[in-house]
């Protein structure tokens, strides 16, 4: 019988394109943008070349104003939707990119340096890979550039995004409320223009009208052109996430320690504004909730939902931050209320729903942030366990893209290439 760590390298082989990679077949036939991120990770552990590859692919969507959008569609394939001929940012946004690539125009949890930082600690370079990998490094800069130019509504170095997409975790409830002020827009029969029920079980995937919204905020964008200024002046959907922000603000400590790594000049201001990132997070904590929320800057609202979200600063890099404590008892009381952790919603809430997609289901990706959090923080122990119980997932009901995690059976896509990637990167932690 194949061993797992056979098959998580053969999920990844499968998913190979040819220099990037699905996250699955027929769901998702496109390149992500965090996914990719994590997928470099996993084909590091036995090939540095196709990671490095699978980033640079991702580079060349990167729009000229230093955006990398959440998908870059390297194919024609219109199985998607929305796919490449429906955001239409190359007639929209003129040059959007320097080599004509179609990608959508919104972007995703900021990953890239994180993974590469990984890499690099474990993996010796050949001189070749490092010039490729400072290619890569001066494109992330690009990047964090842009968030803190174009999507700093407060000038407080807490970014926002503009689409539930943006954040990876689609139909949290975290933008619940936020949703509600979101049109459903009739002109588009979104029921049959979405293909994901076909491959996926519609209880466990976004509802219709979740949907509706998504899209009628994507045609906002395109009657803007993506233009950032304009959105920001009328957009139904902005908030400042925390979970995004955590993992912005770790992923620019990890893109300075590149930065020397490589003796890089050209730092910018990236640290001070990190620096200030963590200060101005403060006015998003709530000691009655013990946690730190989101901000809807349309209402100008702090949204405290009991998401997976608020343990997302664990990973942020600040294990001395004085609310750490309290977080850390906050996640021990999830722990005895499911089979397998992390829940990505709080198994305490009327709105946990264990198979529907971000609404109560384990996803590998956001197990390995906490895990790697929780031992930032020195909390091994509770680390451990939710490593242990990601393996247990995987061995029980395959690769999965993600897990009811009362009783571990497996949801959404199959021979999922993150959860194969965190896999391999877990045997080689
Ligand atoms: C929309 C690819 C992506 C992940 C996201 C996840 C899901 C897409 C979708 O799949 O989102 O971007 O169509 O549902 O929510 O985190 O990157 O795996």
């Amino acid at each position: 019988m194949k061993s797992l760590e056979r098959k998580a390298k053969d999920n990844l082989i499968f998913n190979d394109r040819g220099g990037y990679t699905f996250p699955t077949h027929n769901l998702y036939p496109a390149q992500w943008c965090w996914d990719s991120c994590f997928v470099a990770m996993g084909f590091a552990t036995f090939d540095i070349d196709r990671a490095i590859l699978e980033l640079e692919n991702l580079f060349k969507g990167q729009w000229k104003n230093g955006m990398v959008p959440h998908i870059v569609f390297h194919e024609n394939d219109l199985s998607y939707f929305p796919n490449s001929k429906y955001w239409n940012v190359l007639n929209l946004v003129k040059e959007c990119n320097n080599v004509h690539l179609a990608t959508s125009g919104i972007t995703q949890p900021p990953v890239a340096s994180i993974a590469i930082r990984w890499i690099i600690e474990r993996y010796s370079l050949e001189e070749k890979q490092s010039l490729r990998i400072i290619e890569l490094i001066k494109k992330i800069m690009l990047w964090h550039n842009w968030f803190y130019a174009e999507r700093n509504p407060m000038k407080t170095n807490l970014v926002n995004i503009f689409h539930p997409w943006e954040s990876g975790m689609d139909n949290s409830p975290n933008w619940d409320d936020l949703l509600k002020n979101v049109k459903t827009g009739e002109l588009l029969d979104i029921e049959k223009l979405r293909k994901d029920t076909t491959y996926a079980n519609a209880n466990e995937r976004p509802t219709t009208e979740e949907y509706k919204k998504y899209i009628n905020l994507v045609e906002n964008f395109k009657k803007f052109k993506f233009n950032q200024f304009e959105i920001h002046k009328n957009n139904q959907f902005s908030v400042i996430d925390t979970a995004f922000n955590s993992i912005l603000m770790r992923a620019n400590i990890d893109l300075i320690w590149l930065h020397d790594y490589f003796k890089i000049k050209n730092k910018f201001e990236l640290k001070t504004w990190n620096e200030n990132a963590f200060l101005n997070l403060d006015t998003l904590w709530s000691s009655e909730f013990n946690q730190y929320g989101c901000y809807d800057l349309n209402r100008k609202e702090k949204i405290f939902t009991p998401s997976i979200s608020q343990f997302f600063i664990l990973f942020a890099g600040e294990a001395e931050n004085k609310n750490i404590p309290k977080i850390i008892d906050k996640l021990k009381e999830w722990l005895p209320k499911v089979n397998y952790l992390m829940p990505s919603f709080s198994p305490y809430s009327d709105k946990f729903d264990p198979s529907r997609y971000w609404r109560g289901p384990v996803w590998l990706i956001v197990n390995w942030i906490i895990y790697e959090g929780l031992v930032r923080c020195n909390e091994t122990t509770i680390a451990n366990r939710i490593k242990d119980h990601s393996i247990k997932l995987i061995e029980i009901s395959g690769f999965r893209e993600y897990y009811n995690p009362i009783d571990g059976s497996g949801c959404g896509g199959r021979k999922f290439s993150w959860t194969s990637s965190l896999y391999l990167s877990w045997l080689n932690t």
